[in-house]
């Protein structure tokens, strides 16, 4: 299995975070990206470096004026003589105006982001940037041939819609990915999102699409992040009806309950007649995860590999979350040496 990675993650660093009513560095960090690096050049997997790729590619699952802010968000709040981390501070919630986009670069922040846990630093743009070409990347090779290929993607991206940011995420990888290889001639692509935290992102792009099916297993909204999409009840809509699948699950599920959840999400997607599939491989569904709640181990991580690889699809791995350092390497191996 071909792994894409860039050095340029490393310039995303967003600090701190404010949890559980104290600031902690960000979960999120670089040294996630250094374990799984370790992980697959030790299983003897090629690691290559994207390829290049103009920012006008991303309007393909982005509003162009959103990749803007993003790309120039920095820098005009390095014009108005600041420096340090951008975070929103007002959003435009159920009471207020979201019919205009502010001038400022702080209501600006607001009306693009949904949450205040996703900092914008100087180097974050190149480090996105960067992510969504491994991914593009990724995508071309299996549309060139290849059964699989892995993004090893940071920071992640399936929180982030189109025109909206949050979640540790900016630029939708697995999204792109999907609609690259829908652009490479696959007349049917299906996203598998087995990140801890529902894909609200990917949801939001592909909602009303036909040709894109979305299927995620995650922590119920009811009390896990992102709190406001990821129910049963959304299923899509337009010619997209039925082309969106939520298989929320309780804290604490173990197991039994996840694999049976799986093979729904499985099943679904073969209905569906699916020509590639795209995996957001999130694996904060481990036990050991910080912020998480699930309760797999790598045992289970080796069972998810077999059974994805078991559609027979042509497969882009795109990497999301998993935030317990020390063992992100083995269960992301553990997934991808069972794939392939
Ligand atoms: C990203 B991915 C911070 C609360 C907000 C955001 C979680 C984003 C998860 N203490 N947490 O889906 O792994
Ligand atoms: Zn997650």
């Amino acid at each position: 299995m071909q792994v894409v990675h860039s050095p340029l993650h490393a310039r995303h660093d967003g600090g701190v975070e404010l949890h559980r009513g104290e600031l902690v560095p960000m979960y999120e960090s670089p040294d996630r990206i250094d374990h799984i690096l370790r992980a697959v050049q030790a299983a003897g997997m090629p690691v290559i470096e994207p390829r290049e790729f103009g920012f006008e590619v991303l309007h393909a699952v982005h509003d162009p004026a959103f990749v803007e802010f993003l790309r120039t968000a920095y820098p005009r709040w390095q014009a108005e003589g600041r420096g340090g981390s951008m975070l929103p501070s007002g959003f435009p919630a159920r009471s207020l105006r979201r019919d205009r986009v502010p001038e400022g670069i702080n209501g600006m922040m607001g009306y693009y982001a949904f949450d205040a846990g996703t900092p914008i630093v100087a180097g974050t743009w190149d480090a996105a940037f960067a992510a969504a070409r491994c991914a593009l990347t990724a995508a071309a090779l299996v549309s060139e041939g290849a059964r699989a290929a892995y993004a090893l993607c940071r920071p992640p991206g399936h929180h982030a819609a189109r025109s909206v940011y949050g979640g540790y995420c900016y630029l939708n990888n697995a999204a792109l990915a999907a609609q690259a290889l829908r652009d490479a001639g696959c007349a049917r692509v299906a996203v598998l999102d087995i990140d801890y935290h529902h894909g609200n992102g990917t949801q939001d792009i592909f909602w009303w699409r036909e040709d894109v099916f979305f299927a995620s297993l995650h922590g119920t909204p009811e009390t896990e992040y992102p709190y406001f999409l990821g129910f049963a009840d959304e299923r899509g809509a337009g010619e997209g009806e039925g082309r969106t699948l939520n298989l929320p699950l309780p804290r604490g599920t173990q197991w039994p309950a996840y694999e049976g959840a799986l093979d729904v999400a499985l099943r679904a997607i073969d209905t569906f007649g699916a020509d590639a599939l795209v995996v957001s491989l999130g694996v904060d569904t481990f036990e050991g995860d910080p912020i998480s709640s699930f309760a797999l181990d790598a045992s289970h991580f080796v069972a998810i590999g077999e059974r994805m690889a078991a559609l027979r699809l042509p497969t882009v791995l795109v990497q999301e979350g998993g935030y317990a350092v020390e063992e992100i390497g083995a269960n992301v191996g553990a997934v991808l040496a069972a794939f392939a």
